[in-house]
């Protein structure tokens, strides 16, 4: 069993996916073992960015997810890092395989709907993150 930290990202939010997404989870069998929907603070979005602190782009990633709510998740199942990515599909949309999350939802790689763990040790620092011990299921 392993544990990933799924985001749905302000836009996916703005435009009502939630449902959807959420949907998508529970059909492919992931537990969610946490859900909330909140605004991130700035410092949490560029503890969480970190690893892109020095790209161009940052600066306009950390005004677009702080920029509305967002709905963060802690999912639970087997392959679960690796599974959620592959659900989400590639960063640009325009690559991502059809059925995808991006390739369904999105146009712009800056826009592109959800986020998701790309490794068991970001998976542990992401769900540190934006959870606190008592908000996960055991
Ligand atoms: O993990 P993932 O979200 O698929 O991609 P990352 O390479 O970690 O980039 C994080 C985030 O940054 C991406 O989802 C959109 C944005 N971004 C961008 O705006 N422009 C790029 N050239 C690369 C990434
Ligand atoms: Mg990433």
């Amino acid at each position: 069993m392993e544990r990933t930290f799924a985001m749905i990202k302000p836009d996916g939010v703005r435009r009502g996916l939630t449902p959807e997404i959420l949907a998508r989870i529970q059909q492919k069998g992931y537990r969610v073992v946490g859900l909330k929907q909140m605004l991130i603070p700035r410092e949490v979005a560029e503890t969480h960015y970190g690893e892109h602190r020095e790209r161009p782009f940052f600066g306009e990633l950390v005004d677009f997810i702080t920029g509305g709510p967002v709905v963060a998740i802690a999912l639970e199942g087997e392959n679960a890092i690796a599974g959620w990515r592959a659900m989400m599909g590639a960063t640009n949309p325009a690559n991502a395989a059809p059925g995808t999350i991006r390739a369904d939802f999105a146009t712009t790689t800056g826009e592109n709907v959800t986020h998701g763990s790309d490794s068991p040790e970001s998976a542990a620092r992401e769900l540190g993150l934006f959870f606190g011990e008592g908000e996960l299921l055991a």
